[in-house]
């Protein structure tokens, strides 16, 4: 079982992940992204694609051209975890 993080893991969130914020309403952190152009858009979805892959642990997004939006949560544990965190550090070292 993947544990929840605790409300001081996930206060330090807007210092941890300053490029994020907390879902309204669900237990989840969100982050949009702007580029050039679709094609553009598209060559980040793949490279996140990858990472999700690897860290065995997947996005919820959404692409209307130019834009992604990401949101992160851990469906096994019912909302945030480590695992939200670590991707979400990973998906910021190739925005
Ligand atoms: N991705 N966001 C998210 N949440 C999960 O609980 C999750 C996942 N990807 C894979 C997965 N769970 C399971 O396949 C592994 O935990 C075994």
């Amino acid at each position: 079982m993947i544990a929840k993080l605790t409300e001081a893991e996930r206060a330090a969130l807007v210092d941890l992940l300053p490029n994020w914020i907390l879902a309204k309403g669900r237990d989840a952190i969100e982050r949009s992204f702007k580029f050039r152009d679709f094609s553009e858009a598209f060559g980040f979805m793949t490279r996140v694609a990858l990472l999700a892959e690897k860290h065995d642990h997947h996005p919820e997004w959404s692409n209307v051209w130019n834009r992604v939006s990401i949101a992160l949560t851990t469906h096994d544990a019912g909302g945030l975890s480590e695992r939200d965190i670590k991707l979400a550090e990973a998906i910021d070292l190739i925005a």
